[in-house]
């Protein structure tokens, strides 16, 4: 089932997720309905909070090449355990602010540890795109949006923007 996407500005999008306890019937749902919604949205990541469940749960696929396999992750509780020092930039965007782009600079190479489906503890180094996209969402599981690396100037433009376009959503 595709799931609504919550937009910025909304104080959901601002606020720390709970952890998950353990894994249930309704997790496995969400996981799955989440995935679904980030493929249809297009997207490469999605946070629990921007459908409005405020759980420490995240989804990924960053394979989204011409010819990539598929890799979908669905994250319980995921956390950066080491980050590199080097960094890198990318443009990134957020399906809760729709049409909005900013260079954001983070750590190039993070290792993150999480729970999946099966209760089972993981851990893997994720870099390039992977690396970038994990950390904005787990950033989302803190109530932190791409928009805060920004300089305020921006951010208020951003947020401006994003008000004008809810108000003509919410008009149409
Ligand atoms: O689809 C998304 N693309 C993206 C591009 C660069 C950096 C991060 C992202 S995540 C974003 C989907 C989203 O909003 N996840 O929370
Ligand atoms: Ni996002």
């Amino acid at each position: 089932m595709k799931l609504p996407i919550i937009l910025h500005p909304d104080p959901r999008l601002k606020t720390s997720c709970t952890p998950v306890a353990d894994v249930s019937d309704a997790l496995r749902k969400l996981g799955a309905d989440m995935l679904e919604t980030m493929y249809l949205a297009p997207g490469i990541g999605l946070a629990a909070p921007q459908v409005g469940i405020m759980s420490r749960v995240v989804v990924v696929d960053c394979m989204n090449g011409e010819g990539d396999t598929p890799r979908p992750i669905v994250m319980l509780n995921p956390e950066v355990v080491s980050r590199s020092d080097e960094t890198s930039v990318y443009e990134e965007g957020c399906l809760s602010l729709p049409d909005q782009f900013a260079d954001v600079t983070r750590p190039a190479e993070v290792e993150v540890a999480w729970m999946d489906l099966d209760g089972k503890a993981n851990s893997e180094v994720f870099r390039g795109l992977w690396a970038t996209c994990i950390q904005h969402e787990i950033d989302h599981l803190d109530g932190k949006l791409f928009i805060d690396y920004l300089k305020p100037l921006k951010r208020q433009l951003i947020t401006r923007k994003m008000k004008k376009m809810k108000r003509e959503l919410a008009r149409a």
